[in-house]
Parts: C-alpha cells; structure tokens; sequence
C-alpha cells in the first residue's frame, strides 16, 4: 500500500437502492447476463494515460494535478505503477492499457527508452502475475514527441519513419512478453495540418507499408492478439487518414490487411466524424472488423474530443446491442479511455469517474440483454427484410439472375411495390422501454 487512496477498500456491489457512492449500484461483476458473467461481457480496462499521466492542463493553463510520481525518474515511474495497480484492485478492473510514454520517461536515445521501457514491463509482469490484472493492449506513443510532429509512418523523413518501426517493434515485445490481448495503433499525426505541403499518395504508401511490417512481425513473434486500428478525423492533425471506420476499412483493402487488422472504436472519435458511435460499431461488425472499443463521451457542445467519462446509458445500450448481436467481444474489451476534468484533482475523483463509467456500462449492457432476450425488436426488423428470403430475390443477390433478366420479371409479374413504414416511431418507443 502507498497510501494515496487512504484507508479505501475495494469498490463493491451494494445495488441500485445504495447512498454510497463508492459502491456500484449495476455492476456486478458475476452476475449472469446471456449466459456469461458481467465481467467476462465488458472486460473493463483502465486506461493509464488518462489517470496516471495526464496532469490536468488545457491550451489556457497548466497542471492541476498534484501527484507524487510526477518527475522524470524511474524512481517516479515505479512509484506510478504501484498507484495505477493499486487502483485496478480497488475497481475490480480486469484488464488495463498503456502506451510507453505513460509509464517510463523518455530516455536520450531510443536504446535508453527501450530499456526503460523494458525495466517497466519487469515490474508489470510481476504485478500481472500478484494481482490477476491483465494487459488489454499496449501501444506506443508515436504523437507527443517533436520528431513526430509531421507524422510517424507518414513522416517526409524516412529517419522518422524507421524511429517509429523501431518503437513499434519494442512496444509489440513487451505487449506480446505481458500477454496482451491486443495491440493499437492510433494514428493521431498521421494526416496532414495543410495539404499544401503534403504529397498524399506517398503517406498513404508509407502507412501501408507500416502496418504490412506491423502484421509481419506479429506472426514473427508469435503474438496470438489481434492489431487494432483506431479511427479519429481529426485532432491533433487537421486530417487523420483513419478518419472512420468505413475510411479505415477502404484503406485496409487497398493494402491487402482486411483480415489481418481490426478496429479499435472510440465513443468521441465517432461523434468528431459526424456519427453516432453506434454507427461506428455496427459499420464494423458488418465489415467483419470489430475488434474493441474506447469507452467515453464528448461534450456535445464543443466540437472537441473532450474523453469525459461515460454517463448516457442508451448510447452505451445500443452500441452494446451491436456487440452483442455481432457475439460479443473476443481479444476485445471496454478500455476506459476518459479523464477527469482538470478541477477534479483528488484521489477519490480518480475512483467516482471508473464506478460511474462502470455501472453505466452495466446498465447498457443489461438494457441491450433484455433487448434481445425479449426478441421483439430484432424480430420487427429482420420481418422487414423478410422477402429476401424468397426464391426469385435470393436468385438477384447471388447474381444469378442479368438486369434483363429482372426487368423481364418485373413487366410480366406487373411488380409494383408499394410503400412500407420504416416505424421509426414505434421502435424508439420499443427501445425505450429497455433503456
Ligand atoms: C486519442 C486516443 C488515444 C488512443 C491510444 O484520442 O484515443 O489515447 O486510444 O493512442
Ligand atoms: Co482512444
């Protein structure tokens, strides 16, 4: 014990009717839900970044965060991944995420950093191995440092280009030695801030190229995760070429790795490219790309990735549907990628924003359950594409059947279809009588 949360023991589950707000009033972590427990279904991570890293600045002022890791030793370091643990055990949290630049400083060289890195990663597999907490994926930070401020992969410098594989590759060791269940890559500079000095067809080339190493060494190493892209349009860069999960999914046609690659869904990163993240979500599972999800919300006022922690129960109910109907997560998993607003600087505050994000996705992932269970609403909308279960229309979708073939049809049956109600109305009222 370190001593910075106090006297606190673990988070429990008191139910609904609970006053205590360090207790989960819908997360219960064994409770069955569709034949499995909570725990297994949303496989919970905290993201290190955002609670250990992040010291509480915005472009107007600086830290407001008072902690005794901040430093640039390794001393602080360690002293960070002790607090980080013990907060995991004190959520209950299965699994955690971290990029490199989270949980070691940056060394003067890249050997430097590695070794950091790798000294870190010592300490993590020995605290794995004390506290049953898992890696959900590991990343690296290709963004905040100024070498890679004209993008990692996408970079005009091919010296940049080779600093970030290198990086990569010393990431995807220690993901792989920690038994990560994934591996992300969030291209947030990857992209331009002007197209006027940008050549587009050779930063797509050279994107491609890094991901095709990226999978070559998964299968060199043996690592059995999965590779995750994580989509953003925009910020920091004004562009980011993984601008959304169809831009993604076109991209990774176009370079050979639709079956090699999925995507990483963040709730945020959704609402910055115009979508509902249930759009997202279900855009992946019909590409049969779907791997894992960030869970958080914007601020819908402010255009900005403000990476609150969840609170809206039916946006988190519906995308749990379409992970449910897809059969649920598999390497993926929930990983809170959220943050504390800059005024809530004690430890508690750490605690409040990962109990109400969990029993927020507790409540969704029942609400989407029942939904299912009850059945009623997929049946409605699977009645609706009904006739394509016919003869002569599942002839026209396996393409056997020419357009004169189909217009033949259509003038001697005198087809004339006549318009049905999409019911719109009557199925928001459906859903929420679940949510
Ligand atoms: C940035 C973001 C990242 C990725 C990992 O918006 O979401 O934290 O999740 O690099
Ligand atoms: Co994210």
């Amino acid at each position: 014990m370190n001593g910075f949360f106090g006297e606190q023991t673990p988070i429990r589950f008191e139910g609904p009717q609970t006053t205590n707000p360090l207790a989960f009033r819908y997360y219960d972590a064994e409770e069955i839900v569709l034949g499995k427990t909570m725990s297994e279904h949303l496989r919970f991570a905290v993201a290190y970044w955002h609670s250990f890293a992040w010291e509480g600045g915005d472009p107007f002022g600086g830290s407001t965060f008072e902690r005794p890791w901040f430093g640039d030793t390794m001393a602080h370091a360690e002293l960070k991944a002790d607090v980080a643990f013990e907060m995991f055990a004190l959520l209950g949290v299965p699994y955690f995420c971290f990029h490199d630049a989270d949980v070691r400083p940056e060394g003067e060289s890249y050997s430097q950093s590695v070794k950091r890195l790798n000294h870190m990663a010592d300490i993590f597999e020995k605290k794995i191995q004390q506290t049953g907490v898992k890696l959900l994926w590991g990343t690296a930070n290709l963004f905040s440092h100024a070498r890679f401020m004209a993008g990692a992969a996408t970079n005009p410098d091919p010296d940049v280009f080779a600093y970030a594989a290198a990086t990569i590759k010393a990431n995807m060791d220690v993901t792989h030695r920690l038994g990560g269940q994934n591996y992300v890559l969030w291209g947030g500079r990857e992209g331009y801030e002007t197209l006027l000095n940008t050549r587009m067809e050779r930063e797509f080339d050279q994107l491609g190229r890094m991901l095709n190493l990226v999978v070559d060494y998964k299968y060199k190493i043996g690592f059995k995760g999965t590779i995750l892209l994580e989509p953003k349009p925009q910020e920091p860069s004004k562009h980011q070429y993984d601008f959304d999960v169809a831009t993604v999914f076109g991209f990774l046609k176009k370079y050979g790795l639709e079956n090699e690659i999925k995507v990483n869904i963040e709730v945020g990163h959704a609402i910055l490219a115009g979508h509902t993240f249930e759009h997202e979500v279900a855009t992946a599972t019909a590409h049969d790309i779907f791997g894992s999800i960030d869970m958080n919300r914007n601020d819908y006022q402010s255009g900005w990735d403000t990476d609150q922690f969840p609170n809206n129960v039916p946006e988190v109910a519906l995308a749990y549907y379409h992970i449910l109907r897809n059969g649920g997560f598999t390497t993926g998993g929930t990983n809170f990628d959220a943050k504390l607003r800059r005024q809530s600087i004690d430890p508690a505050d750490l605690l409040h924003g990962h109990i109400g994000a969990m029993d927020t996705c507790a409540r969704g992932l029942k609400a989407a359950a029942a939904l299912i269970e009850e059945g009623s609403y997929d049946r409605f909308v699977d009645a609706r594409y009904g006739d394509w279960e016919g003869e002569e229309a599942q002839a026209m979708l396996a393409g056997k059947r020419s357009l004169e073939q189909i217009a033949q049809r259509v003038e001697k049956h005198k087809i004339n279809p006549q318009p049905r109600s999409g019911a719109q109305e009557y199925l928001e009222n459906m859903i929420n009588r679940f949510v």
